[in-house]
């Protein structure tokens, strides 16, 4: 495969930009080899500057849901774009997109937009503390909340990908609040609550885990985090920012039946454009300035493109039947996966849930971040550069998940598994 535009791009990056990259893992320092500089994106496929197509299951890291640049959302940003980019006042569109939230999220009595999930973990978590008047949180081993100060302790993505779970610059008296339990363990949540009593505002929880791969929750696990949390007088908060829209119009609450009392989301609510959301019950959201005392704003906060995209979007999968199709693309494609893994003798650990899935190279069941951290990366990496010169653009780590999007065609799915079988037989 011919990279040698991205190649000459990346040099010039290098100079200019950490490693070249706005974000760590787009790096490909894990996994080897040049990342592809990306010209543009059409449906499922992604073509880069050198003009290579590939078959895209990184979707941009969850927002594409409905495949890339879909025609209904290309046509409402034009028209919203000719009215003006961004107001920094209340709009109408607001409204609607607040409004579509609640309905599709019933634990969600009020919303706020924001710019980023990660700017949505931050406020829910200040949020949390305001109103809690406590300081603590729990978080899991192994779950991504963002960059936020408080949450980058014993985090995954990146901070797992690169062997950094633990941040530098942020200060102890900080990561001090922040408890850490096991994902999938509620002893470890338990023995938190005991040590620390009265003292722990909330637990943030990827209720899919979607940052260490991909890990859904056991049974009785999220059950145990809402009992033990009303119990214990602290907020259960779920962040949804990959789940939200993903699993289910009411994401993964909906899915396992769960009343969080927060909820924070991201990507597909922006349909690809910079957004982010955080809200829940209505005593908790009323303690936000001006109501309250907990300060939270933002210039581009409910920019009206980004709300257009994430509306048309949010309009679309409210459709009949989306989230069926999604579910027997994302099957069709983990059962042919997996055949071809067996068939070549490799043993995997396949993890599916709706149109999110993972791979992990190791022969032991994946259920936290230390059996997930058992996985070979080398032999995933050689793996992931296989696929990448057969034309399947998936995430550059073990520790990430991968997405079917509405636009991946049969053909699409069984191309993928074809290069599967072809790239396992040469590994
Ligand atoms: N850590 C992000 C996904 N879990 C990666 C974001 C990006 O590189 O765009």
């Amino acid at each position: 495969m011919k990279l040698d535009t991205s190649i000459a791009l990346m040099e010039r990056a290098r100079k200019i930009i950490p490693a070249g990259v706005n974000s760590p893992v787009r790096a490909y320092l894990s996994v080897g080899g040049h990342p592809p500089f990306i010209r543009e994106a059409k449906g499922a496929y992604i073509t880069d500057v050198d003009g290579n197509t590939y078959i895209d299951y990184v979707a941009s890291w969850g927002p594409m849901i409905l495949g890339h640049a879909h025609p209904r959302v290309v046509e409402a940003l034009n028209d919203a774009t000719r009215r003006g980019t961004s107001y920094g006042a209340p709009t109408p569109l607001e409204v609607e997109m607040a409004e579509e939230i609640v309905a599709a999220v019933p634990s969600m009595d009020w919303v706020r937009m924001v710019s980023s999930g990660t700017e949505a973990t931050m406020s829910a978590l200040r949020l949390a503390r305001g109103y809690t008047g406590h300081n603590k949180i729990i978080k899991f081993e192994g779950c991504y909340h963002g960059h936020v100060d408080s949450l980058l302790v014993k985090a995954g993505s990146g901070g797992m990908t690169f062997g950094t779970p633990d941040s530098a610059g942020v200060p102890q008296g900080l990561a001090r609040e922040t408890l850490v339990a096991r994902y999938n363990d509620l002893t470890s949540v338990e023995e938190l609550f005991m040590n620390y009593p009265g003292e722990i505002a909330a637990v943030i929880v990827e209720p899919i885990a979607g940052n260490m791969g991909m890990i859904p929750p056991g049974a009785g696990f999220l059950e145990g985090l809402r009992d033990m949390t009303r119990k214990n007088g602290a907020l259960l908060i779920f962040d949804e920012v990959i789940t939200g829209f993903r699993v289910g119009l009411s994401g993964a609450q909906g899915l396992y039946g769960i009343d969080p009392d927060m909820t924070c989301l991201g990507k597909i609510i922006g349909g690809g454009l910079p957004v982010g959301a955080f809200g829940g019950k209505s005593d908790i959201m009323k303690a936000i300035a001006p109501l309250g005392p907990v300060y939270q704003a933002g210039t581009l906060s409910g920019n009206p493109l980004a709300v257009t995209a994430g509306l048309t979007t949010l309009r679309i999968l409210k459709e009949e039947g989306v989230y069926k199709q999604l579910e027997e693309k994302a099957a069709y494609l983990a059962k042919g996966v997996k055949t071809a893994f067996k068939d070549a003798g490799i043993s995997i650990q396949s993890h599916r849930v709706g149109s999110m899935f993972c791979n992990f190279f190791t022969d032991t069941p994946v259920r936290d971040y230390d059996t997930a951290k058992a996985s070979d990366t080398g032999l995933f990496g050689r793996y992931f550069t296989g696929m990448l010169n057969e034309g399947i653009y998936m995430a550059p780590s073990q520790f990430e998940t991968g997405f079917v999007s509405l636009a991946h065609t049969r053909e699409d799915l069984d191309r993928t598994i074809e290069a599967v079988s072809k790239v396992l037989r040469g590994l």
